[in-house]
């Protein structure tokens, strides 16, 4: 039996928590409104969905945009003294809810709740005349949670409790097509407690490790591991921050996140080139390289599809693996905090996150960090 069969094999009999992808990213916001028009405008997403006091959710308003298979969910609260307004004065803007698509929502709660998990939402099922879906939840690092969310038998827009949102602004798409991972940063000496979690609790697998050889000699020093699920599909790497010469990068997030919280969601697309030069044309801001970086980068990285013009221009990273090579870039925070960013990435056959940009990357990071007075 050839081994990619004994590998899937393997893992329809060991893959307790089935998982087909990320349903959905929730962001808790000061203004949800301001958000949702923020990332239609400057992002290309889609109007999709709302809920507040017109569909009878009264402590709330959500918007649900969409682009491709990419969801976000933005939610902001009606009044003070709750979790989510409770949430946001915490930590800003920032994210939430990390919900996973799964088969059966009852299941894969009491899988990983029997395993550890502390529970969020117990399975519960929500429906309205396009049907029913089930949901449930379990905390992971921070105040972040993952819900699982069981849509077999739903065929409305969103969720059941939203109602259709059809707006006259729709700016155009800028190629965003799915998550491709979301990095978790955790406070010090906490790696090894959220591998096992991810491990022991949801089945993962760590199919990565940078540590600070790797990364830090002259810059902002962290470990890296990455965490992937049965078949790929959910890859969560974590950071955790290091002694260094200069403030880790990771501290910078734990002190202005004030806790642990997802760090960056890496949106895929299929043309670099044309979706970085739309989101930089509609006003997002990205981390510079020098010029340099571009000098050696063929010898680095052998023969690619790309102009090498482009790509200094925009300032998009390549690197490559066994596999192949991937394409990256990184927006500056997006919120006035420096905690939460986006990582746009095409690959064209890697399987890994970039290493070979990392000393370039974090940098770039660092200079931010300087010219916030944080280093
Ligand atoms: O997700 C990754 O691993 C890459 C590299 O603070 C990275 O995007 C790692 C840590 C970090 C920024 C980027
Ligand atoms: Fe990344």
């Amino acid at each position: 039996m050839s081994n990619v069969l004994a590998e899937l094999q393997r893992h329809a009999v060991t893959d307790f928590l089935p998982l087909m992808g990320t349903d959905y990213v929730e962001f808790y916001v000061g203004n949800a409104k301001q958000a949702a028009h923020f990332y239609k405008t400057a992002f290309g997403f889609q109007s999709l969905a709302y809920a507040g006091p017109e569909t009878g959710m009264k402590d709330r308003a959500s918007y649900a945009v969409r682009q491709h298979k990419l969801t976000f969910v933005f939610t902001t609260p009606l009044r003070s003294g709750n979790a989510i307004a409770d949430h946001i004065y915490k930590h800003g803007d920032g994210v939430k809810v990390l919900a996973l698509m799964v088969d059966d929502a009852t299941r894969a709660w009491k899988e990983t709740t029997t395993r550890g998990a502390v529970s969020f939402r117990e399975p519960s099922i929500v429906s309205d005349a396009d049907g029913q879906v089930v949901t449930s939840g379990i905390h992971t690092y921070g105040e972040t949670v993952h819900l699982f969310i069981e849509r077999k038998n739903y065929h409305g827009a969103f969720l059941p409790g939203y109602k259709l949102w059809k707006s006259e602004y729709n700016p155009p798409e800028t190629g965003l097509l799915y998550v491709d991972h979301c990095v978790g940063n955790v406070g010090w000496n906490q790696m090894n407690k959220w591998v096992s979690f991810y491990e022991n609790i949801m089945g993962f697998r760590n199919i990565l490790s940078f540590d600070d050889k790797d990364i830090s000699t002259e810059y902002s020093a962290l470990m890296s591991k990455v965490m992937s699920n049965g078949n790929g599909y959910v890859k969560f790497p974590i950071n955790e921050p290091a002694e260094g010469k200069k403030k880790s990068q990771v501290e910078e997030y734990l002190d202005y996140y004030d806790g642990e919280g997802c760090q960056h969601v890496a949106l895929a697309t299929n043309n670099i080139i044309d979706t970085v030069t739309a989101l930089r044309n509609r006003g997002v801001e990205f981390l510079k390289v020098p010029c340099s970086y571009y000098d050696d980068l063929l010898d680095r990285v052998g023969s690619i599809d790309e102009d090498l013009v482009p790509l200094r221009e925009l300032g998009i990273l390549v690197d490559r693996d066994e596999e192949g090579y991937l394409l990256q870039i990184f927006t500056k925070p997006v919120e006035d905090r420096p905690t939460l960013f986006f990582e746009i990435i095409q690959r064209k056959g890697a399987k890994s996150f970039g290493k070979g940009n990392f000393k370039a990357l974090f940098e770039a990071i660092e200079r931010e960090q300087e010219i916030r007075g944080n280093l």
